[in-house]
């Protein structure tokens, strides 16, 4: 099949099954372009619970369509990729969860959505790197545990005046293979360029950045500032992004292993397939949506 064909069919199979597409800023430019919106998962999971859409397509990693899912029930959640997982959610079960409340009664658990629907199910509240930090502040809470990552519950806690959050020893491999050395390299290879980086780094790279923030905090400050030259510490999708809203502006990936393979997995094939068979539906149980929905919603209030 070629693209255009592709391209035809998925726009008329969306309106004939009144399907929302979503996609994730570190989707393959091709999806990134077809979709109806494009967004962070903070973004992402607003949007499919404001949409009147029967059904959401989301393209990205299985959590974020099950978030799409605990958010609006009711609604089919399509994901064109069933085995997208994030390596990082997958670092904390629900039963090491579990255990850990046992052992901690007091601690107010905070998770990442990069966690499965099980583990937020267990959750008390959910972030997002766009609003962690203005979350944590607003929490008046003697033991605050963060998982499952570690790199932004460091970045986090090196924000924080008056309290220190323990954490999970999670990360994400994607952005922990990016090293100190790579970003002094670069560093030094573009020596105008400003370093933007996303706190799932490691600390040793987010010490010579110029600017920390989300994906979306990265393209609006990147959009807004008056430098010409980027580097970016961050998944490579955000570039199509980037160059996209400034077409002038120069855009260097800080290392070439900034790809997130699961992010990579989606094709337009995949989007057409999901779309003709309505697969693979995200399915969850009711309990699970109730416990989960509690912790996204508490989220969701706390971010406006
Ligand atoms: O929250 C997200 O969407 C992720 C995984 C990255 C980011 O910073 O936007
Ligand atoms: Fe998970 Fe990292 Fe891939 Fe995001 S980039 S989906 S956190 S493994």
């Amino acid at each position: 099949m070629t693209k255009e064909f592709l391209i035809e069919e998925i726009n008329r199979l969306k309106k004939e099954k009144d399907a929302l597409i979503l996609a994730h800023y570190y989707q393959v430019p091709e999806i990134q372009d077809i979709a109806d919106f494009v967004g962070d998962s903070l973004a992402l999971a607003k949007k499919g619970k404001e949409s009147t859409h029967g059904t959401i397509v989301v393209c990205g990693v299985r959590f974020m369509g099950e978030s799409a899912k605990i958010l609006s029930p009711e609604k089919t959640i399509l994901v064109p990729r069933e085995d997208a997982g994030c390596p990082m959610a997958d670092m904390i079960t629900a039963k090491q969860l579990q255990k850990y409340r046992d052992e901690h009664p007091d601690a107010l658990i905070v998770s990442y959505v990069n966690t499965s629907a099980d583990v937020k199910a267990l959750t008390d509240i959910c972030v997002t790197s766009s609003n962690a930090l203005k979350i944590v502040k607003q929490l008046d809470h003697d033991h605050i545990y963060f998982l499952p990552d570690k790199n932004l519950a460091k970045y986090i806690n090196s924000q924080l005046e008056d309290k220190q959050m323990s954490y999970w020893l999670g990360f994400c491999a994607t952005h922990e293979r990016l090293k100190e050395e790579d970003i002094l390299k670069i560093k030094r290879k573009h020596n105008n360029s400003l370093v933007l980086a996303h706190p799932e780094c490691n600390q040793l790279v987010l010490k010579h950045a110029d600017y920390i923030g989300s994906t979306s905090q990265i393209i609006q400050f990147a959009k807004e500032n008056a430098h010409q030259s980027f580097i970016i510490a961050t998944e490579d999708g955000v570039l199509h992004k980037l160059r996209n809203d400034s077409p002038n502006k120069e855009f260097i990936l800080a290392n070439k292993t900034l790809v997130c393979p699961n992010m990579k997995k989606t094709t337009l094939t995949d989007l057409y397939n999901a779309l003709l068979h309505n697969e693979t539906k995200v399915e969850l149980d009711e309990d699970t949506i109730k416990k989960a929905n509690n912790a996204l919603e508490k989220m969701l209030n706390l971010s406006k």
